[in-house]
C-alpha cells in the first residue's frame, strides 16, 4: 500500500511539473466596440475576472479594448468573448476578423 502510494505520489508529482512547464501565461487583446461610458469597464473587467484561468484583466476605455492576461490550459478566447457578450459586450480577438 505505502510503495503504491509512493508511486501515485510520483506520478501526481510528474503531471504537476509537466502542466506547469506546459502551461503558457497567454495575453489577449478583445475589442469591445460597446463600451461607451465609463461604467463599462466595471462590468466587462468583472465578467472577465470570473473565467477561471484569468490573471488580470486591463481595460482601456479609450481605445474600447480589453487586455487579458490568462492561463490557456484553463481557458482560451473563446471563453473570454463568451464572457463579455454573456455580460451584454460582445467582443471580437483583436486581429481576427468575421
Ligand atoms: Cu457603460
Amino acid at each position: 500500500m505505502k510503495k503504491i502510494n509512493r508511486v501515485f505520489a510520483s506520478l501526481a508529482l510528474m503531471v504537476v511539473l509537466s502542466m506547469s512547464a506546459w502551461a503558457a501565461t497567454k495575453t489577449v487583446t478583445l475589442n469591445v466596440p460597446g463600451m461607451t461610458c465609463p461604467a463599462c469597464p466595471i462590468t466587462i473587467k468583472k465578467a472577465l475576472n470570473k473565467v477561471p484561468g484569468v490573471s488580470k484583466v486591463e481595460i482601456s476605455l479609450e481605445k474600447k479594448q480589453a487586455a487579458v492576461i490568462f492561463d490557456d490550459t484553463k481557458t482560451d478566447t473563446k471563453a473570454l468573448v463568451k464572457a463579455t457578450t454573456d455580460a451584454g459586450y460582445p467582443s471580437q480577438p483583436e486581429g481576427e476578423k468575421k
